[in-house]
């Protein structure tokens, strides 16, 4: 066969639609992942007074629906997107404001970092929002926000939108336009039904996301401290030395409260040091208090609180406490289990 041959076969091929395996085997199948999402660091410092001068300039309303900032990872070329599956926000609710009622097929949850005064209205379930706690929007489950106090309130925002726009799945449709339940009880009816730990309601059905829309910081507390105490006793059940951990699960089932993220809380003592792992799949921590070193692969970072960081598919991570340091964590880990691609590793 003639250079002039082949040259007509690659322009017939281009012509009939058509691309030759060949000539892209590596990129379409890399002996590893070759992220295109960096290892990225965002600290509260300037996430803070940024979100502040949000909350001064622009309202909450319909159609931009709520103050929600999007960690953009620099790798992600210019997309609202931590990594390529996650998304994460910061979001400011002033005194009094309403974030009006929607639903999405997109999965959610918010993680408070400060302030009191909010309660998130789930499918009707009025469920308060304090720091610490863990409040669950499961996919397509109508959702507003109500601001009943007089200090402003910040939260972290998780969603899978990157991957629901992936996969095409995008679904979203607005609520009444007035608030539909104003009441603020101190404890949600999916708390009164499912917030008992190891005591399952008998009359109620397994469903694959957590009918519990509320983790309360006080739980996750004395779980992780329990744990430390009991290593410190001598008993089993830590991760590692000096590190405690928890996964928040569907009490209707024990699997991921979510159906695409993993949740998780992590406590290291102070000077503790996590093995360096890394494993496939994508994670954004954020420090809930404390202080501490995460090392991405080459990169050191500093940490302290409110500070979120993307961790890219198998960029390895270790992270040294240099206090307590609590941490919530979310990944896409379930989808990779869902579809067999899990792959740990220890060192680089
Ligand atoms: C949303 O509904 C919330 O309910 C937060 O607080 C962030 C980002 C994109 C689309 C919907 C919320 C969101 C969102």
């Amino acid at each position: 066969m003639t250079d002039d041959a082949l040259q007509r076969l690659y322009a017939d091929f281009q012509a009939a639609g058509l691309m030759p395996l060949w000539t892209q085997r590596e990129g379409l199948m890399p002996a590893s992942p070759r992220p295109a999402a960096a290892p990225h660091v965002w600290r509260y410092k300037e996430l803070y007074p940024l979100a502040q001068r949000a909350g001064e300039l622009v309202p909450v309303g319909r159609g931009g629906e709520r103050r929600a900032i999007a960690l953009a990872n620099p790798g992600l070329a210019g997309q609202p997107y931590a990594t390529p599956t996650l998304w994460a926000a910061i979001q400011y609710l002033g005194p009094r404001e309403v974030a009006p009622d929607h639903r999405h097929s997109q999965g959610a949850f918010r993680f408070v970092l400060e302030g009191r005064g909010v309660w998130t209205v789930v499918n009707g379930d009025p469920v308060e929002m304090r720091p610490g706690d863990l409040l669950l929007t499961p996919s397509w489950h109508w959702h507003g926000h109500h601001h009943v106090a007089d200090e402003p309130m910040v939260w972290l925002d998780g969603l899978d939108i990157p991957l629901v726009s992936r996969l095409d799945a995008g679904f979203f449709e607005f609520g009444p336009d007035e608030v539909v339940e104003q009441a603020t009880p101190t404890t949600s009816r999916s708390e009164q039904l499912w917030a008992h730990p190891g005591l399952r309601p008998i009359g109620a059905a397994a469903t694959r996301q957590s009918p519990l829309l509320a983790y309360r910081a006080e739980h996750t507390d004395a779980a992780l401290s329990g744990q430390l105490e009991l290593e410190s006793a001598g008993h089993p059940g830590v991760i590692e030395p000096g590190h405690a951990g928890i996964r928040f699960s569907n009490p209707t089932t024990g699997a991921d409260a979510l159906a695409t993220m993993r949740l998780e809380m992590h406590r290291l003592r102070p000077g503790a040091v996590t093995a360096q792992r890394r494993e496939v799949g994508s994670s954004v921590w954020q420090v809930f208090t404390g202080e501490g070193v995460v090392s991405l692969g080459e990169q050191e970072l500093d940490v302290a609180e409110g500070d979120c960081v993307a961790v890219p598919s198998w960029c390895p991570l270790r992270i040294e406490a240099r206090s307590r340091l609590d941490l919530f964590c979310f990944s896409d880990a379930p989808i990779y289990e869902a579809l067999a691609l899990t792959r740990t590793g220890g060192n680089a």
